[in-house]
């Protein structure tokens, strides 16, 4: 078998792929464990429209009944959005779910590997995993990082989420060899905020740029991703104070509660929501907006490289 016979690509993709039409990968792991029913399913569709409305083409992915879909229609987003049985597959989880034919919704990691296969080069998402704190003891550290190190994708986000330690996930990407690019920041947005004390590699202002340095550093055979990191939408930010209080809560009810491994990203999320009544929610919706509308307009200047 060639990859080729695990693909099914929705119509409007192949359409694009055809035509040479800007796509930009979306993943699901945020539908089926990000975010609670009817916003998982809202914000699904407002970022495809997102996408959509900069003139390109959105192919959001997953695993369907073991086959590996690149674009999904109204009902299968409905059936990760619903149904409590979907997977959460990252690299690890990939092979086996799709050799059982099982379904699930894809991380970042996850999506990358597909976008690639499926010859996507820039990808929208609201953060990315990493670096847990607390890494020294745990060694929690997301196959999201390994994947950017390896794997040819843009990865468009908001930075990362203060669960993590984002001074170590920092350190992690620099020494996998992972450029950080600020989107008009020299400081690493901190997702729900666009401040984070951290220092960007390179601070950029422009989509075309950014699809420059994409096709530069994969011409010379540098492999692996590049991370676009793309502050919140100002008037969206939630206050500093009150999100750590939130995030320092939520981790020491996933501790009392011996959550671990692949379970704790999705219960912090859940749980930070929670203590801040739906801001930290609303927050989410608002940024991945944001970082589709970038996404699309990378993959706009980088389609027309070609
Ligand atoms: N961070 C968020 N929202 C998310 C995730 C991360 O702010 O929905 C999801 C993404 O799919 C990411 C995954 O790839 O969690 C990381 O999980 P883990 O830490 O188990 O690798
Ligand atoms: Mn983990």
């Amino acid at each position: 078998m060639k990859f080729s016979d695990y693909l099914d690509f929705h119509p409007d993709v192949e359409e694009a792929i055809k035509n040479g039409e800007p796509i930009v990968a979306l993943e699901s792991t945020i539908i089926s464990h990000g975010m609670p029913y009817p916003k998982n399913i809202e914000t699904a569709m407002m970022v495809e429209e997102t996408v959509r409305s900069n003139k390109a083409v959105p192919a959001t992915i997953a695993i369907i009944n073991g086959r590996l879909k690149v674009g999904l229609t109204h009902e299968e987003i409905e059936f990760l959005a619903t149904n409590d049985e979907v997977r959460k597959v990252s690299r690890r989880d990939l092979a086996i779910t799709v050799s059982q034919k099982q379904s699930g919704s894809t991380t970042v990691a996850a999506t990358m590997i597909i976008a690639k296969l499926a010859e996507i080069a820039v990808f929208a998402t609201g953060g990315i995993g990493g670096v847990h704190r607390g890494a020294e003891k745990t060694l929690d550290i997301s196959a999201d990082l390994e994947e950017l190190a390896n794997t040819n994708v843009c990865v468009v986000c908001a930075g990362a989420k203060a669960i993590l330690d984002i001074g170590l996930t920092l350190e992690y990407l620099e020494t996998k060899g992972v450029p950080v690019i600020g989107y008009k920041t020299t400081e690493l947005p901190a997702f729900y905020s666009s401040e984070s004390g951290f220092d960007v590699d390179y601070k950029i202002d422009s989509a075309l740029e950014i699809a420059e340095i994409l096709r530069t550093k994969w011409s010379l055979g540098i492999d692996g991703g590049v991370l676009v990191t793309n502050p919140i939408p100002v008037g969206y930010e939630l206050e500093s104070s009150i999100m750590n209080e939130a995030i320092n809560q939520a981790i020491i009810e996933a501790e009392k509660e011996h959550i671990t491994g692949k379970k704790i990203t999705p219960f912090l999320l859940s749980k930070v929501s929670e203590i801040t009544e739906g801001k930290s929610l609303d927050a989410n919706i608002k940024l991945i907006q944001n970082n589709a509308n970038l996404a699309a307009k990378i993959a706009l200047h980088y389609s027309k490289q070609d």
